[in-house]
């Protein structure tokens, strides 16, 4: 138990321990500390306790408890989040799905998984495979996010230009409202035209409006043979010129770029070098194996070298080089963690790629003349990724605060180019200031209205997305 110092923590817990004697509550300081953040790393963290509730009614009568006694609840997957939307730093209860992981069952002729949405994504990619079937969202965070972390931020990754994001499979989600409510939503459906579709709400909602306890996944045909190319880039103006010679030949499974910054921290992190010489852009795209795919991507390589648009590559022989090649771009995030990134993860159209690049490069190239800055991310998507890695010697709160700054400007780019400040990783704490450049005042006020109906207390995951 808590020290007597907390009357009020201890009347809480004591409270929620009577109410549900069999629910797992973890209260060391070593267990707030590990359940109480996520991978940003910003915020000291300060949970109330842990739950570990193993049954959807465990969570609604937690959730129930928490709407009367007025406890603020973080969900919480895998804390593999980049913006801060499962921190508890504000006495909050976590509600970690952690013992909700099982695969619920499986439908041949649906062709959907149905699962509990703390299953980590590598568990359901393996179910569907074992079920000679593919889910096919794909990041390298797959070992330890959830499913409902997924769902939760809408999370898109490396396969997102040939399969969309995570919202593309979602067939159903069963829902704990703010209130304790169980809303089955979607149920599995191919068809429904019967009114609002709220599954669609709860999805990219941050926790903000409920527990996702379960969902039905929807499947398909696993992919083909594929070849991984990586290609070396003279200039970022090339880019997107590479992109559009290789899309107009082949059906790509992933386009996704990085620069020489990011790849000498992923060969110092143990990976191997893909050429002999240095380049200041790359690419790693990835496209069936079937032999009238390679040659048209050997013409387009072609066409880009003859072009001055590329100045090297080098295509997989096996599965152990795709690996190896994908280890250069994947690796990147775990390799920049040592660093404290502050992270912009953005997007525009894709047509508006070309022109948004220039400005924000003009924009960074000005702003921060004094930090090491890395650019990659899921370019045939327009998302780009921008982390910018924390000097030694600096503190990090006035570090946080020049990025800050710059990140107001950034907005101010997005907003001209009618772009997001969150691609894939969620508003959270981190992007809550610039919601606005991505959001209507109206949309807002909406997205609150919506979140006063199913969570009347404010209860769900309090100061996300937005302030309360
Ligand atoms: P958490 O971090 O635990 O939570 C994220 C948000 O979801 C929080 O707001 C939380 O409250 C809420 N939440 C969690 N579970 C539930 C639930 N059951 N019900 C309601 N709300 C819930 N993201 C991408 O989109 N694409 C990438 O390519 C990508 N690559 C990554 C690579 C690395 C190495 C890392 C560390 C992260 C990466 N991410 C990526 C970010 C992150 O993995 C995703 O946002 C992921 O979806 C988060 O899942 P999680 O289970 O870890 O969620
Ligand atoms: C990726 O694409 C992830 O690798 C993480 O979305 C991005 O670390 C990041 O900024
Ligand atoms: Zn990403």
């Amino acid at each position: 138990m808590p020290s007597s110092s907390h009357p009020m923590t201890d009347t809480r817990l004591a409270s929620l321990r009577s109410t549900l004697p069999a629910l797992r509550l973890l209260t060391d300081p070593a267990d707030l500390e590990h359940y109480g953040c996520d991978w940003t790393r910003r915020w000291t963290p300060a949970p109330l306790a842990v739950a570990l509730p193993d049954s959807v009614e465990q969570v609604q009568a937690l959730v129930r408890w928490a709407h009367a006694a007025g406890v603020a609840i973080v969900p919480s997957g895998g804390r593999t989040g980049l913006s801060g939307g499962a921190v508890a730093a504000n006495g909050e209860l976590v509600v970690s799905l952690e013992r909700m992981h099982k695969v619920l069952g499986f439908d041949p002729v649906d062709r959907t998984l149905t699962v509990q949405a703390g299953i980590a994504l590598q568990r359901v990619q393996e179910a569907a495979r074992e079920h000679g079937l593919q889910y096919p969202v794909d990041f390298a965070a797959r070992g330890s996010c959830s499913i409902g972390g997924n769902i939760a931020t809408n999370a898109g990754g490396i396969r997102v230009l040939r399969y969309g994001n995570t919202r593309e499979w979602i067939a159903g989600l069963t829902l704990v409202t703010g209130t304790g409510e169980v809303l089955e939503l979607g149920r599995g459906l191919v068809k429904n035209s019967s009114g609002y579709d709220l599954r669609h709400l709860v999805i990219a909602s941050e926790g903000t409006l409920g527990i996702i306890v379960e969902a039905i996944l929807r499947l398909t045909e696993p992919p083909p043979p594929s070849h991984v190319m990586l290609l070396a880039l003279p200039s970022f103006q090339a880019l997107m010129q590479v992109f559009a010679a290789f899309r107009s030949r082949l059906q790509l499974q992933a386009f996704e770029f990085f620069t020489d910054h990011a790849l000498r921290h992923v060969l110092a992190h143990g990976a191997q070098a893909p050429f002999a010489e240095m380049h200041p852009y790359y690419v790693v795209t990835e496209f069936s194996s079937d032999a009238a795919s390679e040659a048209e991507a050997m013409a387009a390589f072609e066409q880009c070298m003859e072009a001055g648009l590329a100045s090297d590559g080098v295509l997989s022989a096996s599965d152990a080089q795709s690996a190896q090649l994908w280890r250069l771009r994947e690796g990147i995030t775990e390799s920049l963690a040592r660093h404290v990134p502050y992270k912009n993860d953005v997007s525009v159209r894709i047509s508006a790629m070309p022109a948004f690049l220039e400005d924000t490069q003009a924009l960074l190239a000005q702003e921060y003349p004094q930090f090491e800055v890395v650019w990659f991310g899921h370019i045939g998507d327009g998302n780009l990724h921008i982390n910018i890695l924390k000097p030694e010697s600096m503190p990090a709160p006035a570090f946080v605060a020049d990025c800050e700054r710059v990140t107001k400007l950034l907005a101010e780019v997005l907003l001209r180019h009618g772009g997001s400040i969150s691609a894939e990783h969620g508003i959270g704490l981190v992007k809550k200031p610039y919601l606005g450049c991505t959001r209507s005042a109206e949309e807002i006020a909406l997205m609150r209205g919506i979140k006063a109906v199913l969570d009347p207390n404010g209860i769900m995951n309090p100061g996300k997305l937005f302030d309360p």
